[in-house]
């Protein structure tokens, strides 16, 4: 019956199987399991199906040891699951963890910041969609840093699309700064560069900017460090902001030196991103914050609950937070779209993040102090 489509029964009984088969496995440990998997040769294929793992066909032909050194592969791989924690639901169950919770981790992604009208990436309106114009071979490029060297003007073209319009913040920036007043709040990693956080009042020891953010900015030449909003006016006009010490050496320096030098050092790939100012945000090809790991190997000790919000959990090492916190930790993921199929979430909420999280707030019993800091967000006329 190869190709027939497994009824809705069929799926729910493969379902039960693979979950008794991981108890299974979890209870007696590997060395048992792998010895039940190898008692009868047509054992190992259903079971590594439940696995979702295909055997190749004729594998049964294949040296005993070989078979059992390719399961062993696979079931560390299966034992690293993280495995659905019982009795989560619905936001019910998650309010009610909330009420008893000290350390909350919060990891976001640019779809907390979109009802402000700051595109995400990958979402079928999102930037990546419009990219033609640019003619680039991978979407990543806008942050590649050896291009912004060649031709800063891609990155700006599209950058004033990503800056904050004034000092708002969504309902979903609230919703973590009300864990912050709480006291429940251990840290927000977020992947953002709009630095919304800031103005939703997130403490700076409660917040990582993974990706760095608009915050400031630096002269490529000269390293000059500037406040990120010095530079808006010019990214909203189109124009290249440049730095302020530099151009003034350049004025000077083009005053003593002959034209025919001038054209020549003009012609040098140097001379494109002299002066030239970046935002202080982490592009492809420039090392993250070290900052990171540290903070994350720290804060999983002793993290009681993990919320994933608008993210499509696509960028390392952001993306590997849910995988290295302690099974225990409750995670809850809010996004439009699933997380992938390698995560493991006890809940997963589909949906617009700013809804999800007053409902979450209202399941909690916090609605009226929410709706108070997302009232102080709201954008000013
Ligand atoms: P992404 O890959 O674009 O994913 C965003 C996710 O959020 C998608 O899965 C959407 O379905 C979801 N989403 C969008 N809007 C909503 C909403 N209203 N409610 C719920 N879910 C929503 O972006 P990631 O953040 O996952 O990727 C990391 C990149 C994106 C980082 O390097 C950022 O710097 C970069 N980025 C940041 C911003 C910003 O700072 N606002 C904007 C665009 C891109």
């Amino acid at each position: 019956m190869e190709g027939r489509q497994l009824s809705e029964q069929e799926i729910l009984d493969a379902k039960n199987a693979a979950a008794k088969l991981r108890k299974k496995l979890r209870t007696i440990g590997m060395d048992a399991f792998l010895d039940y998997c190898m008692k009868d040769p047509s054992i190992p294929r259903p079971i590594m199906n439940y696995f979702g793992i295909i055997l190749p066909v004729g594998y049964e032909r294949l040296p005993r040891d070989t078979i059992l050194r390719a399961l062993e592969i696979m079931l560390i791989k299966e034992m690293k699951k993280r495995e659905n924690l019982p009795d989560i639901k619905n936001l019910s169950d998650i309010a009610k963890i909330l009420a008893n919770c000290q350390n909350v981790i919060v990891v976001t992604g640019a779809g907390i910041s979109t009802s402000l009208g700051i595109p995400d990436f990958r979402s079928s309106d999102g930037i990546y969609s419009r990219l033609e114009k640019y003619n680039l071979s991978d979407p990543q490029e806008l942050f590649d840093i050896a291009l912004f060297r060649q031709d800063p003007s891609i990155f700006y073209d599209f950058a004033k699309e990503l800056l904050p319009e004034d000092r708002g913040y969504s309902p979903t920036h609230a919703f973590i700064r009300l864990l912050q007043d709480r006291g429940i709040l251990l840290r927000q990693y977020t992947q953002n560069i709009d630095d919304i956080e800031s103005s939703a009042g997130i403490k700076e020891d409660k917040l990582l900017q993974c990706h760095g953010s608009f915050k400031t900015a630096s002269c490529l030449t000269c390293g000059n460090k500037v406040p990120g909003h010095s530079l808006f006016h010019d990214i909203r006009l189109g124009t290249i902001p440049k730095c302020s010490i530099c151009s003034e050496l350049q004025t000077k320096l083009q005053q003593k030196t002959s034209r025919a030098k001038r054209k020549a050092d003009s012609e040098d790939d140097e001379a494109v991103c002299y002066g030239v100012m970046k935002p202080d945000i982490t592009f492809f090809g420039e090392p993250l914050a070290s900052e990171f790991r540290t903070q994350m190997l720290q804060d999983r000790e002793v993290a009681d609950l993990l919320i994933c919000i608008g993210t499509s959990l696509q960028v390392a090492p952001v993306a590997g937070i849910p995988h290295i916190m302690p099974a225990n930790v409750p995670q809850l993921f809010i996004s439009r779209e699933c997380a992938g199929r390698e995560y493991v979430f006890d809940l997963e909420i589909l949906g617009q993040c700013d809804t999800v999280v007053r409902q979450l707030a209202d399941e909690a019993g916090w609605l009226a102090q929410f709706e108070d800091i997302v009232q102080r967000g709201q954008k000013t006329p």
